[in-house]
């Protein structure tokens, strides 16, 4: 005889339809639409961060840059969710999450050009700094919310990440001892569909990334994620649950890349123009403008201080990013040990001794 032991669901949630219209079920977080400028505002300057950001590397001023054109959504509806003393542990395309926390504009540059001090926030200081190697940031988390636990803390870790982290063994290993310690943690995977040149499809059978919680008893669900509406929600709910000592939620925020993987990718190679042009259709920031609009909270002309404001604050932070003095080139040694290994040790002191030179 057959029993079925297990059977799981993944739910969608999206509020702000494609168009910008709005589903009869907006919750309470949209009930005054002029609520939602912050959201809007945030998203916008990192619109106009990551715009000057690539132009600065395509003239030798930055390293290479992860934009998060089209995913801005995802990253302010996250951090506005969260409060001041829980930490974020970042992937490498969550700048629009990490400057709603308050990383200034100066350490964001300095990130993308290789300093140290991009690394070292004067706002957030407990925020992990950003995670390059794809999926280390999981078992941070994990670790970060049982410190969390230890301590007694009412605290939460979000962990970002994309699609293709969640191929990675980190990935499953966090979860799974999140699951099984409850930790307060939130996973928050942007499924933008591409790992560089690697679709979705071409990463995992699984026909949705929520579901691989699911395996680690730890509830998943998908969201639109150029809602950013249903973001903040689900993120809401998710850091309650979290809270209350009911452990981690996984929240997949379906996305697009719009633009390449990084300044160093060329996306015309491995996809088509139709199938980008189709998905600037749906794109977070438009939709929410046309609803705000909509609402009669937002007009041409708010929409173009904001964009000179933004404009402002970009140019100011390049000019302060570029009259830094440079750094020390022992910097890259003085941060990622408390004490530095025998090997590592030499090696700082063969910098220095170069240096002198
Ligand atoms: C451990 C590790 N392996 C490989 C890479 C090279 N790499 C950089 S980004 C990337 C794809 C990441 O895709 P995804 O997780 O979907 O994030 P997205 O870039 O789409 O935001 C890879 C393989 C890396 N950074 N770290």
């Amino acid at each position: 005889m057959r029993t079925t032991t297990f059977s799981g669901e993944i739910s969608h949630f999206r509020y702000l339809n494609t168009d910008g219209t709005a589903t009869p079920d907006l919750p309470a977080l949209a009930a005054d639409a002029a609520a939602l400028i912050p959201l809007y505002e945030a998203m916008v300057l990192t619109r106009v961060v990551d715009e000057r950001a690539v132009a600065m590397q395509r003239t030798g001023r930055l390293g290479t840059y992860a934009s998060a054109l089209g995913q801005e959504a995802v990253g302010v509806g996250t951090a506005s969710a969260m409060r001041a003393d829980d930490v974020l542990v970042p992937g490498f395309r969550d700048q629009a999450a990490q400057l709603w926390r308050g990383v200034s504009l100066v350490e964001h540059l300095c990130y993308w050009s290789g300093s140290e001090r991009g690394s070292d926030y004067a706002g957030p200081r407990h925020d992990l700094p950003v995670s390059i190697p794809v999926g280390t940031n999981f078992p941070h988390a994990a670790g970060v919310a049982l410190a969390f636990r230890r301590r007694g803390e009412d605290r939460v870790a979000v962990v970002m990440a994309g699609d293709g982290a969640t191929s990675k063994g980190d990935f499953y290993e966090a979860m799974n001892i999140a699951g099984v310690w409850k930790l307060p943690v939130v996973f928050v995977i942007n499924n933008n569909q591409w790992a560089i040149s690697v679709p979705r499809a071409e990463q995992t059978a699984a026909e949705t990334l929520a579901q691989k919680a699911l395996a680690a008893g730890i509830p998943g669900e998908q969201v639109d994620g150029n809602d950013v509406v249903a973001v903040r929600d689900r993120v809401d709910v998710a850091l309650a649950r979290a809270r209350r000592g009911d452990g981690p939620t996984l929240i997949e925020a379906i996305t697009y890349r719009l633009g390449d993987h990084t300044t160093a990718d060329d996306a015309s190679r491995y996809r088509e123009d139709d199938q980008v042009r189709r998905h600037w259709k749906e794109e977070p920031i438009a939709r929410l403008r046309t609803y705000l609009a909509a609402q009669k909270v937002w007009d041409k002309q708010q929409e173009e201080a904001l964009l000179a404001d933004c404009r402002a604050r970009i140019d100011a932070a390049v000019a302060a990013f570029e009259a830094l003095p440079p750094e020390p080139p022992e910097a890259i040694f003085d941060h990622t040990y408390a004490a530095l290994p025998a090997d590592v040790a030499a090696q700082r002191a063969a910098v220095l001794a170069a240096g002198e030179n």
